[in-house]
């Protein structure tokens, strides 16, 4: 007798409780939006004739067949690809295959809480040292400011899971987050959220500003300790902090994203932020400037460890080619103050082929200025890449595995996949969609930010504190060290790596050898589980876009 009510409790739990996502079906856990399109995907041994929905009071709502059934490139699983787009009235149901069960939300804008939370994070990621005495590293040295002197370098965003400050992902960061802006400019322009927006960026501009050597117009490549903290609080670090080297990528970024930050802000009805806006554009001016006097200086960490004291170790972003950082700088000086100079420059350095923008390449953020600010003719060969890259990503999305664009190639998984590739497709995509109003370019950004929340390999939501399967330990030295079990919320980890770069780190489990799986939810895992201001920018910059493209 106990045995078998034992073993009712046990099938009632099973069957009433949600799956591990991705056991057997795979969803947006954050929430589907009323009015666009809804798939979940079935993993192999959930794979039914039929499927369907009921609601809270257990009422079937739709009953419908797989519309696809594919077989993964890398793992060779087999899948079911289930559309209930039909089903749009917002509220809480559980989608049932066979003796499977999946809760499934739908609501009229739940990109709305992707877009608050990813804001949010960016806010918990501000600098807590105080950076009021920085010393100049050797390799940064000039004839006014030495090796030795200090300059108060305060607040901005840490980069990571470091408690670094790098300003070429600090910029590029901008690059994205402004592009994004300026498209949504008009309607959101004066909402609480725009202004909130607006005031978290210029915490860390503010911060930029004090990168720039005032005597000269260069930008310091970062600041930094010499090596990588250890997991601990940011009040307990005892390493000195240093700025080091400037670089042409450094001043280059910088110009951009100060040069975007000046017409941003002066469209703003504080009047501080105008202030603000004019000392961007100077600054702007200075240091595109200087990268003109200084066109080769690329940052070089082997090369100053070999030459100064003390050795630094920390994160590179180190680049060997500078022309995109110069067209994008230039685009932008170019929009910002209209002289035909900067506009002749930006010619120059055209890209022959497209590429999403990462850090390392930035010319296609020029391209989404210049849609943003309708200049067409200026960039027709960029604009038809990008068009063409757009109508190349979408093609066939219906037979892959998740139903998404993004995923299906090995070289998808690079470290920061979930930010580069997934949400950087789906932004591309976007500004594709603008130019040519293409439907399938637009469901395709959707179908990516459903991957993110989701509906992919792995079964995780990748953004920290949502769904109901997400990540408990990624590598961020402030989530890391608070003593609170749950991470800081609002942040996308990196996501599945096939370049495992940590794989020989203390106390890394083997990762999966399937290219769309490898990735691990454990702190030592820097190649998959960082969090990262870069990677956030992304997931804010697609929350906004897919809001303002959302069917109304
Ligand atoms: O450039 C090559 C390319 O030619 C090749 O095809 C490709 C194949 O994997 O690799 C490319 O290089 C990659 C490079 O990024 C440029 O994309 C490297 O494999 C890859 O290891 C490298 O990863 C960077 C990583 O730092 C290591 O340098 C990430 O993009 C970058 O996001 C990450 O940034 C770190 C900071 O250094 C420190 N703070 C944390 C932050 C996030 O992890
Ligand atoms: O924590 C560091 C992370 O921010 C970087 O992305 C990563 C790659 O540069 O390096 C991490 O630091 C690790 C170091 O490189 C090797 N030893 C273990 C460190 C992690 O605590």
């Amino acid at each position: 007798m106990r045995t078998s009510v034992g073993l009712l409790i046990a099938v009632v739990l099973f069957f009433s409780l949600p799956l591990q996502a991705g056991d057997r079906i795979c969803v947006n856990q954050v929430g589907y939006t009323a009015l666009e399109e809804k798939i979940a995907v079935v993993e192999q041994a959930a794979i039914s004739p039929s499927y369907r929905i009921v609601d809270e009071q257990g009422r079937t709502v739709w009953r419908g067949k797989a519309c696809a059934h594919t077989t993964s490139p890398f793992s060779g699983k087999k899948r079911a690809t289930v559309d209930f787009s039909s089903l749009t009235k917002p509220g809480n149901y559980t989608l049932i295959a066979g003796k499977y069960r999946q809760p499934i939300r739908i609501a009229e804008h739940p990109i709305d809480e992707v877009y608050e939370a990813a804001l949010h994070a960016f806010y918990l990621q501000r600098c807590q040292h105080p950076d009021t005495c920085v010393l100049i590293h050797p390799s940064a040295a000039g004839p006014l400011r030495k090796a030795g002197d200090t300059i108060a370098s305060p607040g901005g965003w840490y980069d990571a899971g470091d408690y670094n400050k790098y300003i070429v992902n600090s910029a590029f960061s901008h690059g994205i987050l402004f592009a994004a802006y300026e498209a949504v400019e008009k309607q959101e322009k004066g909402t609480v959220r725009a202004k909130k927006f607006l005031s978290e960026n210029l915490h860390n501009l503010r911060w930029m500003l004090t990168m720039q050597d005032p005597d000269d117009g260069g930008v310091y490549h970062k600041l930094t300790t010499p090596r990588f903290e250890e997991h601990i609080q940011p009040v307990d670090c005892r390493q000195t902090r240093y700025v080091v080297q400037k670089s042409t990528q450094a001043a280059l970024d910088f110009a951009a994203a100060m040069a975007m930050a000046a017409r941003v802000y002066r469209h703003t009805p504080d009047s501080a932020c105008h202030a603000f806006a004019d000392s961007a554009l100077l600054a702007a001016e200075q240091a595109f400037a200087w990268a003109v006097r200084h066109p080769n200086e690329y940052y070089d960490q082997p090369g100053n460890n070999l030459r100064f004291d003390p050795d630094c170790t920390t994160g590179m972003y180190d680049d060997t080619n500078a022309h995109d950082e110069f067209l994008w700088a230039a685009t932008e000086l170019y929009l910002t103050t209209r002289q035909p100079l900067y506009n002749a420059i930006a010619r120059q350095f055209l890209p022959d082929t497209f590429l999403l923008p990462v850090w390392g390449d930035v010319a296609t953020l020029a391209t989404y200025s210049l849609i943003n600010h309708a200049q067409p003719v200026t960039l027709t060969p960029p604009l038809s890449a990008l068009v063409h890259y757009c109508q190349q990503a979408v093609q066939g999305i219906d037979t892959t595995s998740f139903h998404s664009p993004h995923g299906n190639r090995a070289s998808d998984f690079c470290w920061g996949s979930n930010g580069e590739k997934g949400a950087g497709q789906a932004i591309a995509l976007l500004f594709g969609y603008a130019l040519t109003g293409d439907e399938a370019m637009r469901k395709g950004a959707w179908a990516n930010m459903d991957y993110l929340l989701g509906r992919n390999a792995t079964g995780y939501c990748f953004v920290t504190g949502m769904g109901h399967l997400s990540p408990m330990n990624p590598h961020h030295r402030l989530s890391d060290s608070d003593g609170i079990e749950n991470p800081l919320p609002g942040f996308l980890v990196g996501g599945p790596n096939i370049g495992k770069q940590d794989q020989s780190e203390e106390d890394m489990p083997a990762y999966p050898e399937v290219a769309d799986e490898c990735y691990l939810d454990v702190q030592p895992s820097y190649a998959t589980n960082e969090v990262a201001i870069n990677w956030n920018a992304y997931l804010l910059a697609l929350a906004m876009l897919l809001n303002d493209s959302a069917s109304r």
